[in-house]
């Protein structure tokens, strides 16, 4: 075992630096090219590594500290010293030489990020980069506002999107009785992954409205009358969102990037379809331009085509906004989750045969509730409570 003193290198132009980290404390292990301290100059922060493997025996300086070259900072304990001779004379000869000391505003390495004028310690850097971190967001705590280890751990912890996915404990829960394990399908657990990924990061609000469908009603009994297909009530709640969203184009839209919304020129509604396996979400393509008749038509093409597992990637890719239904099995209202990266769904309850006071007399209407579900980070709710308005009065005034 020896002792070695550990020495501040030469530092180039700077003269006086200030000792902003010390990464190590007595005790550790050390592997040659660990960080040991970092410096900080008026041009730029530096990493002082390590040459040697080993174990820090004594630190002979504090953060805050102003030093200079020769000013030993640290002793190590080494079994043998590694540094070859023509190293050493490397460094001789060129006494800037990055790989001794790493100067943060030389770096090449790629970073999608640009941290010129961030005032941060190469550790920090190091792992931003690593982990694709924007600086800029982070406001440091340390002097001069400089973002310490402890500031970026903190963005880390408060920006996290993986969250805890919950599971029951099969463990306490097999004492209570007999059970048997059923596989999901396919379509379920990846339906699973994306509800949990968007109720977990779409602050969701529900709006729920109700329409007098009893005029529409009339028009589609006497359409169903002549048509070769079945026209539902969904054919008409299409309809009019498409109409809605060429009036609302930010319910149109997807939040691409903060404070970023891409709002879309077409309207492909996606509609949620059971299957046997599970919930699939086939589109309807420029809804906008279609007649009730052909929606119908559509609705009916996509349903067969989920349940004979023969959708294509085009068919279910490309939706703008989505409208689940559950209006064929009843229910009075009901908060559909998001289908990212759309900003709101609207989900159909079943109608159903009220009185209604209509010039002082009681006369049967067929009520049909709804709801919708947005993106409260895009929509807020005078935003919802128009478009839905907007919808209720489409369909009462008839399509
Ligand atoms: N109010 C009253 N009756 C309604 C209605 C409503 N809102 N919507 C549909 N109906 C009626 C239809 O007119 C039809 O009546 P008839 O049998 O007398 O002709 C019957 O209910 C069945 O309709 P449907 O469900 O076959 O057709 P649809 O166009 O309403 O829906 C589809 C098609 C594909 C969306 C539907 O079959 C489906 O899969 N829905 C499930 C959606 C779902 O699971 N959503 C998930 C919710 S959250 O996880």
């Amino acid at each position: 075992m020896k002792e070695i003193e550990l020495k501040i290198p030469n530092l180039g132009e700077a003269e006086d630096t200030e000792i902003i980290e010390i990464s190590v404390k007595k005790g550790d292990k050390l592997n040659k090219n660990d960080p040991i301290i970092v410096l900080e100059s008026e041009k730029a922060a530096m990493e002082v590594p390590s040459d040697f493997d080993g174990k820090i025996k004594d630190i002979k300086v504090k953060e805050g500290d102003s030093v200079r070259e020769g000013t030993v900072f640290a002793v190590i304990e080494v079994e043998e010293i590694k540094a070859p001779e023509e190293e050493k004379e490397e460094i001789k000869a060129s006494p800037n030489k990055p790989s001794r000391i790493e100067v943060e505003e030389q770096t090449t390495e790629k970073s999608s990020f640009d941290f010129s004028g961030i005032n941060a310690g190469p550790a920090v850097r190091k792992i931003a980069r690593e982990l694709e971190i924007d600086l800029k967001k982070i406001i440091g705590s340390g002097k001069n506002k400089m973002i310490t280890k402890d500031d970026l751990k903190n963005f880390i912890h408060s920006n996290s999107n993986i969250q805890k996915v919950e599971y029951a404990d099969l463990k306490s829960l097999e004492v209570f009785g007999e059970y048997e394990i059923e596989n999901q399908s396919k379509i379920r657990r990846a339906g699973a992954k994306n509800l949990t990924q968007s109720w977990q990061s779409i602050p969701h609000v529900s709006h729920f409205e109700e329409a007098d469908i009893t005029k529409i009603e009339k028009q589609r009994k006497d359409l169903n009358e002549i048509s070769a297909i079945k026209i539902t009530p969904l054919a008409y709640i299409i309809k009019a969102t498409s109409l809605a969203l060429e009036g609302f184009p930010l319910m149109n839209s997807s939040l691409v990037d903060e404070g970023k919304l891409m709002i879309k020129k077409y309207i492909n509604i996606g509609v949620a379809v059971n299957t046997g396996e599970g919930l699939v979400v086939p589109v309807i393509k420029d809804v906008n331009n279609l007649k009730i008749g052909q929606i119908a038509e559509k609705i009916l093409e996509i349903s067969i085509k989920a349940r004979d597992k023969k959708l294509m990637k085009d068919d279910v890719t490309g939706s703008t906004f989505t409208i689940s239904s559950l209006g064929g099995i009843g229910g009075t209202g009901f908060s559909p989750i998001i289908n990212p990266p759309e900003v709101g769904i609207i989900g159909v309850s079943r109608a159903r045969i009220i009185p209604k006071i209509e010039s002082e007399n009681f006369v049967n209407a067929t009520i049909l509730p709804f709801s919708l579900s947005y993106d409260h980070r895009v929509i807020n709710g005078v935003d919802a409570g128009n478009f839905m308005a907007f919808i209720k009065s489409t369909i009462e005034k008839g399509l």
